[in-house]
């Protein structure tokens, strides 16, 4: 474990607030750097790239509708590589988190990729804000068909992620695949299937929402845990100005320290490495089973 990353006096600082009686509410918000140690890429920066493709220009209704082929290929590998993953300690330890009782506890994650739910978090303290690759729904506006939890990989022959190779470099076109190829709608079979997750511009799922305002406001949150994100996508990014406004503290885990914040713990480096540490402890190691020990 790397606990020479953490200066000390930062972690004895938050050490000493979160075992303090100040800290009863804890809320988690997660994003794609909590995956990276686990091999699945960023979306922003020198990761973000599928191919030659940026997974952010992907990653939007227009490129659905211009190209809906393209866009499976990105999400069907990307739904091969999840599966292919193993949950990290980052994962394992807000897991183990959610299922200590003394805590009241809530992880908002921006991951698609089912990781933390295969590092047993307690689902019911679990909210998947953007969606599951997962998760399929029909496009057809007359059909609301949805299967919320399909690992079928691939989904079509045409899809076979064995030839959807991640490679920076790789500019070789894809194979243009017509909707035929495309994984239809059991239901009015006429409906092509989309993935299940919240694109830009398309409104996040209100029960989610619901629930994370629920949380924040009824609770008073002492504590905002910002993991492996860039804090660039609404509403998610929002969190942490309401938690600060009502007066909560932030701890921020990120490989990339932002010099500008002066406020927050800044816990600089791998949070697979660093959560352990930084969260122990509220660990009770005994109580959790997780799919990697
Ligand atoms: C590590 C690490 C390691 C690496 N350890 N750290 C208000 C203001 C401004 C704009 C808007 C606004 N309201 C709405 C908008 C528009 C838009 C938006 O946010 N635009 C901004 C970008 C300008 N938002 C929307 O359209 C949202 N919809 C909406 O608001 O509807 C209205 C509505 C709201 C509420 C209720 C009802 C209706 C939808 C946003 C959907 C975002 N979708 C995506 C794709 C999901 C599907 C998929 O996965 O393919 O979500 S885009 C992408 O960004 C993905 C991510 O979840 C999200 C955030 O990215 P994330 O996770 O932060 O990743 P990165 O790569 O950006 O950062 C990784 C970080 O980790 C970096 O900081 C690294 O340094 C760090 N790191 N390794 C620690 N080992
Ligand atoms: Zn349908």
């Amino acid at each position: 474990m790397e606990e020479q990353l953490i200066p000390p006096e930062t972690l004895t600082s938050f050490h000493n607030f979160i075992t303090s009686p100040n800290c009863k509410t804890i809320l988690a918000l997660v994003g794609a750097g909590l995956s990276s140690a686990s091999g699945l890429p960023t979306f922003r920066g020198s990761g973000g790239y599928w191919r030659h493709y940026n997974s952010i220009d992907l990653a939007t209704p227009d490129a659905f509708e211009r190209d809906p082929g393209l866009v499976w290929q990105f999400y069907s590998y990307r739904r091969h590589m999840a599966l292919m993953a193993q949950p990290n300690a980052g994962h394992q330890t807000l897991a183990q988190l959610s299922h200590n009782d003394k805590i009241n506890f809530l992880t908002i994650t921006q991951n698609v990729d089912g990781l933390s739910q295969r590092a047993n978090h307690d689902s019911r303290k679990l909210i998947e804000l953007h969606g599951s690759l997962f998760c399929l729904k029909c496009t057809n506006f007359t059909c609301s068909y949805s299967d919320p939890a399909n690992f079928k990989d691939p989904l079509t022959d045409s899809l076979d992620a064995s030839s959807l190779v991640h490679d920076k470099g790789n500019t070789e076109d894809l194979p243009f695949l017509s909707d035929d190829k495309l994984p239809h709608c059991p239901a009015c079979e006429t409906g092509l299937l989309r993935p299940g997750v919240v694109w830009f511009g398309e409104s996040l799922p209100w029960v989610s929402v619901d629930k994370t305002d629920e949380f924040i406001m009824r609770n008073h949150v002492d504590l905002i845990l910002v993991v492996g994100t860039s804090g660039v996508a609404w509403p998610a990014a929002s969190y942490v100005d309401i938690v600060k406004n009502q007066g909560g503290k932030v701890a921020v885990f990120n490989i990339e320290r932002d010099d500008t914040d002066t406020e927050s713990w800044q816990f600089i480096g791998d949070c697979s490495k660093i959560l352990p540490v930084a969260l122990d402890p509220l660990i009770d190691q005994v109580n959790v089973r997780s799919e990697v020990q």
